[in-house]
């Protein structure tokens, strides 16, 4: 009987292993058979914009953490498929920075280019994997949400490929709970509009925090304040921003933190303090215990779970990489379940994710985080037959994008970079990124009649 796959999640990173099957059994190889389980009805992960928070139409827990008017927050040449160019896609070069719409649509052609939507079984959420050492199988428990049912397969490998950006770490802080105003996190914001003429106080220093808070103030907020836990970020922000040390308490509308000083008339709290590892359907003996990390620990090459490299992890690590890194993990385990990539033993592979753990550990600022991403994406693809990938350019452009954010954390989306694929240098957006309101495909990728005469 043919080995059966079951995938869990149909974002970029659960598409990149049904996508790297598909273009081996394209070539003649026999490959298994394979399941994909998503909760939400189409693919695109995190891509596949929902307005709602809370909990879904099913009562599950919504996905979706983007927000309206997400622009990328890296250049596009940096995750840009080496299967699949955005040039392939789009039919010509398009700007380096598109909105969310944009992404989702060329994440989406290359899966339905590639016929893989039949493997695809939507509002299906995985509710438990079980391992039968007996038959060396899997147990997979899914429930069927628009049927109510609950049905179970058995499979001979497990991607786990769920997306560790939805569930959020959200910490408490005294006299929250009595602050009059509105408090969320990250998961939860959608519409910067909201927030208007607001004073609105961010809490966290990383990607969430800054981007929505440049959203925020491209929408109008009137104020903005940070509270950083470890160190500020230090954009030239604008003039109404201001950064301050972690928030102690809140009392009625004001913000005390730590070395003494106040945010007064705050509107609305968001935290913006990351997310967790989330994998409520495995076992103890299978579940990936970590923080956001560039290396998780007991994962070798980041994919397999050293104690049964049947079951294996996509896209579980921090991101620099994303689409692209998410092609070589599912590449380099696409070989390895096909026999052409052998595995050490248990104490081989534990002692490689050692390493690479203790490395991350060391690591000291931006580029060299860039650097060790890259290093890892360059040994899982080096064995495959991936299609030419420079990394050493990505990482380059990915350092001028560290510096370009330093110079103009309001403008580096107008800044534009050349394709690493097709090596075609890809043209400035037609409205500078403060001034493009209308995030949608058709006003990115069309220019204004109006900008067009002049
Ligand atoms: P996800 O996209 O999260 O997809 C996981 C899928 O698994 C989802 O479809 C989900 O419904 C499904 N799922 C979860 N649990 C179950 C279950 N139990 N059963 C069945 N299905 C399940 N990356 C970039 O490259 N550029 C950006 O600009 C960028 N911006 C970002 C902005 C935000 C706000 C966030 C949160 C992330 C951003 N990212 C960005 C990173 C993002 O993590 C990746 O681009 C990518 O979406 C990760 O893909 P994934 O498939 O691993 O996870
Ligand atoms: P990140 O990058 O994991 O950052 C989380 C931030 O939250 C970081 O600044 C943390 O501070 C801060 N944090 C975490 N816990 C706390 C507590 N308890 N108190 C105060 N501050 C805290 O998550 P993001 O949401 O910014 O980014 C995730 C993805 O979304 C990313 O890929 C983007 O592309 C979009 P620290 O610096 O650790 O002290």
């Amino acid at each position: 009987m043919s080995k059966r796959i079951a995938v869990i999640g149909a974002g970029p990173s659960g598409l990149a292993v049904l996508r790297a099957f598909e273009s081996a059994r394209a070539a003649g190889v026999e490959v298994p058979e394979m399941v994909c389980y998503e909760k939400q009805s189409n693919w695109g992960g995190l891509w596949n914009y929902t307005w709602r928070t809370g909990l879904d139409e099913f009562g599950e827990p919504v996905h979706g953490s983007m927000y309206r008017y997400l622009w990328s927050n890296g250049p596009k040449e940096c995750l840009e498929f080496a299967d699949y160019s955005f040039e392939e896609h789009f039919g010509r070069p398009i700007p380096s920075y598109p909105p969310r719409a944009v992404l989702h649509d060329y994440i989406a052609g290359r899966v339905e280019r590639s016929g893989v939507r039949k493997y695809c079984k939507f509002n299906h959420a995985v509710r438990d994997v079980e391992w039968n050492a007996e038959t060396e199988t899997f147990t997979v428990t899914v429930t069927d949400l628009a049927a109510k049912k609950r049905v179970t397969e058995e499979f001979d490998y497990v991607f786990v490929a769920n997306g560790h950006f939805s569930t959020p770490n959200v910490p408490t802080f005294e006299g929250v709970e009595k602050f009059l105003g509105r408090v969320l996190h990250a998961h939860d914001f959608r519409c910067a509009d909201e927030f208007a003429g607001k004073h609105v106080l961010l809490i966290g220093s990383s990607y969430s925090a800054e981007d929505i808070a440049t959203q925020c103030h491209k929408y109008g907020a009137k104020k903005i304040t940070f509270s950083y836990r470890t160190r500020p970020m230090g954009f030239d922000w604008p003039e109404s921003f201001s950064e301050k040390p972690l928030l102690t308490k809140v009392v009625g509308r004001t913000c005390h933190f730590k070395d003494g000083s106040t945010a007064e008339d705050v509107d609305a709290i968001i935290f913006c303090t990351g997310y967790l590892n989330h994998y409520p359907f495995l076992p103890d003996d299978l579940r990936l215990e970590t923080r956001t990390s560039l290396y998780p620990p007991n994962l070798y090459k980041g994919i397999f779970w050293e104690k049964n490299p049947k079951l294996m992890y996509i896209g579980a690590q921090d991101q620099f990489y994303t689409f692209n890194m998410f092609d070589a993990q599912a590449w380099y385990a696409r070989d390895v379940v096909l026999g052409r990539i052998a595995l050490p033993d248990y104490d081989a592979m534990h002692a490689d994710s050692e390493a690479w753990v203790a490395r991350n550990g060391e690591l000291a600022g931006a580029d060299q985080m860039i650097d060790f991403q890259t290093d890892y994406v360059r040994e899982l693809l080096e064995p495959t037959d991936y299609p030419p990938l420079d990394v050493d350019t990505v990482a380059k452009l990915f350092k001028e994008w560290e510096h370009h954010k330093v110079e103009g954390i309001l403008t580096y989306r107008d800044r534009a970079y050349p394709s690493v694929i097709t090596g075609t240098m890809s043209p400035s957006h037609h409205t500078t990124w403060m001034k493009a309101m209308d995030d949608s495909l058709e006003a990115f990728l069309n220019q204004p009649a109006s900008q067009a005469a002049e």
